[in-house]
C-alpha cells in the first residue's frame, strides 16, 4: 500500500467518506509550540484542538514533537512528511482526520541540541507535555521530586545533557531569551497538574540554579488542565483498518473514541493557540473538573484494568461486557462518586452514565494491560486519596478496598484465573511485589503493602481498614477474583 504523504495525500478519497484533510497550506506553518511526549494521546487530543486553531487561518502553532524514549512514531512521522490520520469510532460510525499541524518530529536522545533551540526560540510560546505519570520523577506519594530517580540524578551531574523532562524543560527554559514569555502545559493524568509541575521544575531547577528556579516561579506559566479523551495504544488490527479506511498505510494511525474533552486554566503568559476552536474550554479554575476525572474515569478505569486482568479479560469492553466484573466497574464508580466535590452545577449522575458508556464502547481496543500499567504511580492519585479519607472517617468503601486489594493480587500472583502469565510492566511495582510475596499471612501481607511508603505515604492507616484488606486478599488467593468482585 501506498505511504502517506503530502505528495499521496490528494489521493484520499473525501467524497461522502467521512474522510477530511487538513485543508490548509502546511508550507506556511510557523513552529510556535513543543510538544514533549509525541505518544498517540497527544497526536489525538492536543495536536487536534492545535490543527482546529491553525484551520481557523492562525499559522503561529506548527508542533514540533519531540518523543523522550521511543523513536518509532518520530521514524514513522518523518516518512509521512508527519502527517498521520485519527479516525473516531463509535458503532459503527466513524470519521478520520488527517492531522497536519506537526510540522517535525525529534527523538531527543539523538536530537538534543534540536530539542533544547525549540525550547529555547522566543518564537515557541507553548509547551505541553503528555509523558505519563512516572514521566515526571516524582515521589507518588508526596508529589515531591524524587532526587533518586536514575535520570535525576544524571541530569542533576549533566543539566547540559539532559535525559529527564525536567531536564528537558528547564535547559531550554535556560536558554530563553529574557521577556519570551512562555506557558507550560501538563496534560498528564496527574492532580493539580500544572501545580505539580511547577513544583518539580522549581525543585529540579533549584538544585542546579536558583536563579532559574527563581524564573521559572516568576516567569512561566503552568496552567492546570483536565484532559479526556480514550485513546487505546495502536494494534496491528487497528492499523490495517485505519489504513484500509484511508486507502495509504499510515503507522501513526490512531483510531479513538468521539468523546474529546480539554478544560484548562485561563492563566497563560504570552499568546496560545485558539484551542477553544477545537472546543476546549479555559476557566479560572480547573482542579474540581481535574479531581472529579481523575476519581471517576481513571478511578474507575484502574479498577477495571486489574479485576479484568484477573479474570482474563483482554479489553475493557470486554471486561465492561462481563456481569461480575460489569457490575464491579458500577461499585467503583458509586464508591468514588461518593468522595467527590463536583463542581457547581455539575450532573454527576449523567457524567457517570456517560462513563460507563464510554467504556463499554466495543469499537475500541482498549487493553485491560494497558491501562494496569505504571499502577505504582496511578494508584497513588486515582484510588487512595479517596480511601485514605473514607478510612480516616470510620468510612467503608467495597467495591474500592475490593480494587485495591485487587491490584496487590495482581502484584503478588503469577497469573490470571485461567493460569496465563500477566505482564506487569510498571518500575515501581517490584519493591512492592516483594513485599507482598515475604509475608507469611494476608494480614502481613496487607500491612506490609501499606506500610510502602512510596506508594502510601507515611501516615498509618487504620487498623479496621488493613484487616479488610486482608480478607479481600484471602478471598483472592482462596476462592479468585471472580468470587470477590462479586461479593
Ligand atoms: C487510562 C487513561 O491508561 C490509563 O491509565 O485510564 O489513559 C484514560 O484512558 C484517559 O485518561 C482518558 O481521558
Amino acid at each position: 500500500m501506498t505511504r502517506l504523504t503530502q505528495q499521496t495525500l490528494s489521493r484520499v478519497d473525501t467524497r461522502g467518506s467521512g474522510i477530511r484533510l487538513p485543508g490548509y497550506d502546511r508550507g506556511r506553518l510557523a513552529r510556535g509550540s513543543v510538544h514533549l511526549g509525541l505518544g498517540a494521546f497527544h497526536r489525538a487530543h492536543q495536536a487536534l484542538y492545535t490543527e482546529a486553531a491553525i484551520r481557523q487561518g492562525d499559522e503561529r502553532w506548527g508542533i514540533v514533537g519531540v518523543s523522550l524514549r521511543d523513536p518509532r512514531t518520530v521514524q514513522a512521522l518523518a516518512s509521512q512528511d508527519h502527517l498521520y490520520s485519527v479516525t473516531e469510532r463509535e458503532g459503527d460510525e466513524s470519521t478520520t482526520r488527517v492531522v497536519g499541524a506537526v510540522v517535525q518530529a525529534l527523538y531527543a536522545p539523538g536530537a538534543l541540541p534540536r530539542v533544547i533551540a525549540a525550547l529555547a526560540d522566543p518564537a515557541v510560546a507553548v509547551v505541553t507535555c503528555t509523558v505519563t505519570e512516572k514521566g515526571y520523577s516524582q515521589n507518588p506519594s508526596t508529589s515531591d521530586l524524587d532526587t533518586e530517580d536514575a535520570d535525576i540524578r544524571h541530569d542533576l551531574c549533566h543539566p547540559d545533557a539532559p535525559a529527564s523532562t525536567l531536564g528537558v524543560l528547564a535547559a531550554g527554559i535556560r536558554r530563553r531569551p529574557a521577556g519570551a514569555p512562555l506557558s507550560v502545559v501538563c496534560c498528564d493524568n496527574l492532580s493539580a497538574n500544572g501545580d505539580t509541575l511547577r513544583r518539580l521544575l522549581t525543585q529540579y531547577a533549584g538544585l542546579i540554579d536558583p536563579a532559574l528556579a527563581r524564573r521559572i516561579r516568576d516567569e512561566i506559566a503552568l496552567p492546570n488542565s483536565m484532559v479526556d479523551r480514550i485513546v487505546p495504544a495502536a494494534t496491528p488490527a487497528s492499523l490495517a483498518w485505519a489504513q484500509r479506511r484511508l486507502g495509504l498505510r499510515d503507522e501513526a494511525a490512531i483510531v479513538c473514541e468521539r468523546f474529546t474533552q480539554w478544560v484548562i486554566e485561563d492563566c497563560f503568559a504570552g499568546p496560545r493557540p485558539a484551542w477553544e476552536a477545537g472546543g476546549a474550554v479555559l476557566t479560572a479554575d480547573v482542579r474540581p473538573y481535574q479531581a472529579m476525572k481523575l476519581r471517576l474515569l481513571n478511578g474507575t478505569h484502574s479498577a477495571i484494568a486489574y479485576a479484568g486482568q484477573l479474570c482474563g479479560f483482554d479489553s475493557v469492553a470486554a471486561a465492561m461486557a462481563d456481569p461480575v466484573v460489569g457490575a464491579f466497574a458500577h461499585g467503583v464508580m458509586q464508591d468514588l462518586r461518593a468522595t467527590v466535590d463536583a463542581p457547581a452545577g455539575f450532573d454527576v449522575g449523567r457524567y457517570c452514565g456517560e462513563l460507563l458508556r464510554r467504556f463499554a464502547n466495543p469499537a475500541l481496543a482498549h487493553r485491560t494491560a494497558q491501562i494496569a500499567m505504571d499502577g505504582t504511580q496511578k494508584v497513588p492519585v486515582r484510588w487512595l486519596p479517596a480511601l485514605r479519607e473514607s478510612a480516616s472517617a470510620g468510612i467503608e468503601r467495597p467495591c474500592l478496598e475490593r480494587a485495591l486489594a485487587a491490584w496487590l493480587h495482581y502484584l503478588r500472583s503469577d497469573g490470571d484465573a485461567s493460569g496465563e502469565p500477566l505482564s506487569i510492566r510498571d518500575p515501581g511495582a517490584p519493591a512492592l511485589a516483594v513485599r507482598l510475596r515475604v509475608a507469611g499471612s494476608d494480614l502481613e501481607a496487607a500491612r506490609l503493602a501499606l506500610g510502602h511508603a512510596a506508594v502510601f505515604g507515611d501516615a498509618p492507616w487504620p487498623p479496621p481498614f488493613a484487616a479488610r484488606l486482608a480478607r479481600y486478599l484471602a478471598v483472592l488467593r482462596e476462592r479468585g477474583a471472580a468470587a470477590l468482585l462479586s461479593a
